[in-house]
């Protein structure tokens, strides 16, 4: 059993093998290839692993999973927050060849159904941590539900589902199966701009590149202390280089539950973290705590920071180097796939004003005009891009891949960018139906088909507004039978099972929706309305 997904013409695989990209093993080389090493590989509060620890709990695991019947060519629905847990449950499943759905923890009851609906998975590792699953009403509902679902763990439990048993219960004999490395490994999340919460699959060799060439720009080795204070399952903290990343080099990575100053200073004081990643919101916070403490000898030991996720402003990043006494490197990427870099040695110039230049020589990125025409340097366009570690196609949503691909295989990633006479990118704006919320994406209409499901509501539309520490926030504009509160627009979205971070920051109720010529809904009208104030 596999699992289907639009792969690489035949002549784009061969060439990303002989160029030495893929390189035909599994993404559990990264750990298994350090299994006898007694460096500590992660800290998680006063719980520290060495890789030789990692890699046993994960074989423990992986043996407990082979034995309740899972095998691999199946799926797991996996939610757990920055824990070691996080780790071991990755590099079990690869090992037994399970692809997870790593769902982030914020994550709620609509879209842990929307996930699972679309991989039917045999397994769930959950958090009884988390609010949704402190006690079993919905663990009943969600098992009754999805049939698949044969097998159920969950940290902090210590009756039948207990993860920690499964992961203390010593291996014997354990024979690993992962899938081959031109399958798929497991399945990224997009941020979205659909209805439901689209899956990328993503196969072991382009993966593994990503994170091999991260590498190599990033300078991350054996001394690299990492702090992994955006959330674990991200695609930017776990590839960028990420703790995969850190991993593949035998460094360390300590968890952070969230990136605030006080818990991250004192983290990075105690363990002489030298690099981390951030979103701009944590990057004005954190210097906003330096001001206000009058401060940064607790940042003493960090080299680098790197910011990405949504714009970071020129502003913000010149306080970086002033402020927190450490290096900037921006990062502009996607969990689809291609991700740039500024470089280390950059002209500082580069560093501050753009989003950097693709990580791979075999990134091809160019920048279309809406015809599909190719733009010379320093047009704003759209976004087009293939290469060895961008995905050829969302999981089975072949109507949606259509529009998102052109007929070369290209991928439209609905950012609006230019790319200088050097390569270097920066990014404009967004053509996609998207609210960047601080680096948290949000897919208007994925909102507004629950909006639509309020009795008083007859149309909306989600857009987003400017916010100075967040960048963007998000406002409902919404056409009602009868008056509505913000309060209790949220409080329905709320009751409808969806993460917190998608909840409308504004509501507001108009006669009707402003349309565009051909009937659309004119968001750029509404964007506009706010930006001035009105009509409110
Ligand atoms: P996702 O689809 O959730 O992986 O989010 C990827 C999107 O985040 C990109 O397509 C951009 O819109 C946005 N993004 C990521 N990094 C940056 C950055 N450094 N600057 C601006 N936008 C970014
Ligand atoms: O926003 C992102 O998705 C992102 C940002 C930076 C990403 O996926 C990445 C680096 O790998």
């Amino acid at each position: 059993m596999t699992i289907p997904f639009n792969r690489w013409p035949e002549d784009f695989a061969r060439r990303y093998r002989e160029k030495g990209y893929w390189q035909d093993l599994p993404l559990s080389d990264i750990l298994t290839r350090h299994a006898h090493s007694e460096t500590v590989a992660v800290i998680d509060g006063e719980w520290e692993l060495s890789y030789r620890q990692l890699n046993a709990a994960s074989d423990n695991l992986a043996c407990a999973l082979q034995s309740m019947g899972i095998h691999r060519g199946e799926t797991a629905l996996v939610q757990l927050g920055n824990v070691a847990e996080f780790y071991i449950t990755l590099f079990a499943l690869l090992k037994i060849g399970v692809a997870p759905v790593n769902a982030l923890f914020s994550h709620q009851r609509s879209e842990l159904n929307a996930y699972a609906t679309q991989i039917e998975p045999a397994l769930l590792i959950a958090d009884r941590e988390h609010a949704l699953f402190a006690n079993d009403d919905f663990l009943n509902t969600f098992v009754a539900e999805h049939t698949s679902l044969r097998v159920t763990l969950l940290r902090g439990d210590n009756g039948e589902h207990a993860l920690a048993e499964a992961v203390s219960r010593p291996a014997d004999n354990f024979i690993a199966t992962p899938t081959p490395a031109d399958e798929v490994a497991f399945f990224q999340l997009s941020g979205g701009s659909t209805g439901t919460p689209k899956l990328i699959p993503r196969t072991h060799n382009d993966y593994l590149y990503s994170i091999v060439r991260s590498n190599e720009i990033c300078e991350f080795n054996a001394q690299t202390r990492y702090l992994c204070a955006l959330p674990a399952a991200h695609n930017y903290p776990m590839s960028s280089p990420g703790a995969l990343g850190v991993f593949l080099a035998e460094g360390c990575v300590v968890l952070a539950a969230d990136p605030s100053a006080t818990l991250c200073f004192p983290l990075i004081e105690k363990h002489q973290i030298n690099v981390t990643a951030l979103v701009p919101p944590a990057v004005s916070l954190w210097l906003q705590a330096i001001t206000e403490w009058g401060s940064n000898a607790q940042l003493a030991s960090l080299k680098l920071l790197q910011v990405g996720g949504a714009r970071l402003s020129a502003t913000l990043a010149a306080r970086i180097p002033a402020d927190i006494g450490c290096q900037l490197q921006q990062v502009f990427g996607m969990a689809e796939g291609l991700v740039n870099y500024t470089r280390l040695d950059d002209p500082i110039e580069r560093i501050m004003n753009t989003q950097g230049r693709p990580m791979s020589p075999d990134d091809e990125v160019w920048v279309a005009d809406e015809h599909g025409n190719v733009l010379p340097p320093g047009h704003v366009g759209r976004l087009m891009t293939r290469g060895p570690y961008t995905f050829r196609g969302y999981f089975k949503s072949p109507e949606h891949n259509a529009s998102a691909f052109d007929e070369n295989g290209f991928y439209c990633s609905g950012d609006l960018i230019a790319i200088d006479e050097q390569g270097y990118i920066t990014v404009q704006g967004r053509e996609k139906d998207q609210i960047n919320r601080g680096g948290e994406k949000i897919a208007a209409e994925e909102i507004e088909n629950l909006l639509l499901r309020h009795t008083s509501v007859i149309h909306a539309a989600l857009v987003s507004m400017e916010d100075s520490l967040l960048g963007e926030k998000s406002c409902a504009y919404l056409v009602v039978k009868a008056p509505v509160r913000a309060v209790d627009i949220r409080r329905f979205l709320r009751e409808q099972g969806v993460a917190e971070f998608k909840l409308p920051d504004r509501v507001e109720c108009l006669e009707a929706l402003p349309l565009t010529p051909v009937g659309k809904v004119d968001k750029k009208q509404l964007r506009q309305w706010l930006a001035q104030r009105a009509p409110a």
